[in-house]
């Protein structure tokens, strides 16, 4: 790890996060992701609990970075050729001080405990900065769905609810998706989790409209990374109509992050998977993004294929932060902007990014970002959107009704907008920058920290 403290920080606090950081990479070893991203907020937040101290009395930020308590189990199960299989799964209960643990899962031959420790970490900033009553968990396992069958993946779902089913509830912890667990992998555990309870609750979200899922949950993260960044750039009277942009990814978020910026008149021009990227420089226009959607969410095919289809250009093996845009959306996964690529993008003319991804910007990137001070949407506020909804079909399943589709996009725009308010209150630097990284960082520190001092030592 390089050295920790930045230069923009007094000495007292550089000192302070270097002391604390060193603590943190002693006690959680071989955890890289997850020191990047309690780095990342610490930056923010040490500063802040120097001013404050009861804070830093309180030890609140070193209690926040150490989780509830993490279950590890293993799923064993049978594939289509009668060969025994075991994975390893985890749930990561970060910290539940505002309200029920709340995250998704994770199915991704990748998936480590420092993956899902960063993960965790950053759902209890996100869930705080929607408003909504929500604590910090992620789980997942290092399960590979792909080229699996829907029998097989029903299988390792249901093995996998019988142990998660003794740790989670309505009240206690409500997973959701996320890479590698969609409308599928739900459903399969959610029916696996009635048969174990007998009981009909709302302990997942993002399930299929038939049974508790709610309206524009699917659409939710996407949207509300496009909702976000439009009220980023309206702090300098500006707007998406017209703009070029770019978008990594091609799963959930990347899609319906792409649907919207369509909608609203924007023009697309990058796509991408693990494999490649497409670039299409007329634009991903409605007929395409049809044709895209199905491709992705029902044939489960590769973004190759995009290429061949309309005839544009396909790069393997490369990320698209190299074509020319005013706005980006990593809508991929961690890691994937790294410093040189943020370099390029600010040299081609980038006006704004917002992470749909989780973290997918290095510590290096952020700082290239921040530095140039260009509008910056991390991911802890830009992609809350998701997790929103989440909130919202848990109210929905609580009352026993449906909201319509106008309704909960109605309140996504609402909370996207609330987050962004939060951003401005603690991130604005008095000199007509928004630094929205510290802006969300702190905004989303505050709320847990207050209820867990109002806890006492707990
Ligand atoms: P999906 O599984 O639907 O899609 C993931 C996409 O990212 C695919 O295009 C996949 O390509 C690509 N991808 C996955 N791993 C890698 C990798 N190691 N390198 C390059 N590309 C990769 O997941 P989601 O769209 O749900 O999630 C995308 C990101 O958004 C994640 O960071 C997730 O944590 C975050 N997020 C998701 C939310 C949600 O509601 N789903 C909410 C908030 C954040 P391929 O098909 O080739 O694997
Ligand atoms: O990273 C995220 O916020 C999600 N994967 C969504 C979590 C949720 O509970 O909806």
């Amino acid at each position: 790890m390089t050295r920790l403290a930045t230069p923009s920080m007094n000495s007292a606090a550089g000192e302070k996060l270097d002391r604390f950081m060193s603590g943190l990479i002693k006690r959680n070893p071989g955890e890289p992701e997850f020191h990047q991203a309690v780095q990342e907020v610490a930056e923010s937040v040490i500063p802040y609990v120097l001013e404050h101290p009861k804070y830093d009395e309180a030890q609140i930020l070193e209690r926040m970075t150490e989780p509830d308590r993490i279950v590890i189990f293993r799923v064993t199960w049978e594939d289509d050729d009668g060969n025994i299989r075991a994975n390893r799964a985890w749930r990561v209960q970060f910290n539940k001080s505002i309200g029920p643990y709340k995250g998704g899962m994770r199915f991704h031959p990748s998936v480590t405990q420092s993956l899902l420790k960063f993960l965790g970490f950053e759902q209890i900033f996100k869930n705080s900065l929607t408003g909504l009553p929500m604590g910090g968990a992620k789980g997942g396992s290092n399960f590979n769905p792909k080229g699996k069958s829907d029998r097989e993946v029903m299988r390792f779902c249901q093995s996998l609810m019988i142990e998660l089913s003794r740790h989670i509830g309505e009240d206690t912890d409500i997973p959701a998706g996320d890479i590698g667990v969609g409308a599928r992998e739900i459903g399969y555990m959610f029916g696996q989790y009635m048969r174990l309870t007998n009981r009909f609750t709302g302990v997942l979200t993002g399930k299929g409209l038939a049974f508790g899922g709610s309206l524009v949950r699917k659409e939710a993260t996407g949207y509300g990374a496009v909702y976000f960044m439009r009220n980023m750039l309206e702090l300098k009277g500006e707007g998406i109509d017209g703009r070029t942009v770019t978008v990594s990814g091609s799963g959930n978020v990347a899609l319906y992050c792409i649907e919207k910026l369509i909608e609203l008149g924007a023009k697309v021009v990058t796509a991408s998977d693990s494999a490649g990227f497409i670039h299409d420089p007329d634009g991903i226009d409605a007929h395409k993004f049809a044709w895209l959607k199905d491709l992705k969410e029902i044939r489960r095919g590769r973004i190759s294929e995009y290429a061949e289809q309309f005839g544009c250009e396909y790069h393997d093996g490369k990320r698209p932060w190299g074509v020319p845009c005013e706005l980006a959306f990593p809508c991929a996964t961690q890691n994937e902007l790294n410093g040189d690529d943020a370099k390029r993008l600010l040299a081609n003319g980038l006006v704004a990014i917002a992470e749909g991804a989780n973290m997918p910007s290095t510590l290096d990137a952020v700082h290239a970002f921040l530095d140039a001070t260009i509008l910056f949407g991390p991911a802890k506020a830009a992609n809350a959107g998701g997790v929103a909804v989440s909130g919202l079909e848990q109210s929905q399943n609580s009352l026993r009704i449906s909201w319509s589709r106008e309704e909960v996009d109605r309140r996504l725009k609402d909370i996207m907008k609330g987050i962004h308010e939060k951003c401005v209150q603690f991130g604005d630097d008095g000199n007509g920058y928004v630094n929205h990284v510290r802006g969300a960082n702190i905004g989303g520190f505050v709320k847990v920290a207050d209820a867990m001092l109002a806890y006492g030592i707990v």
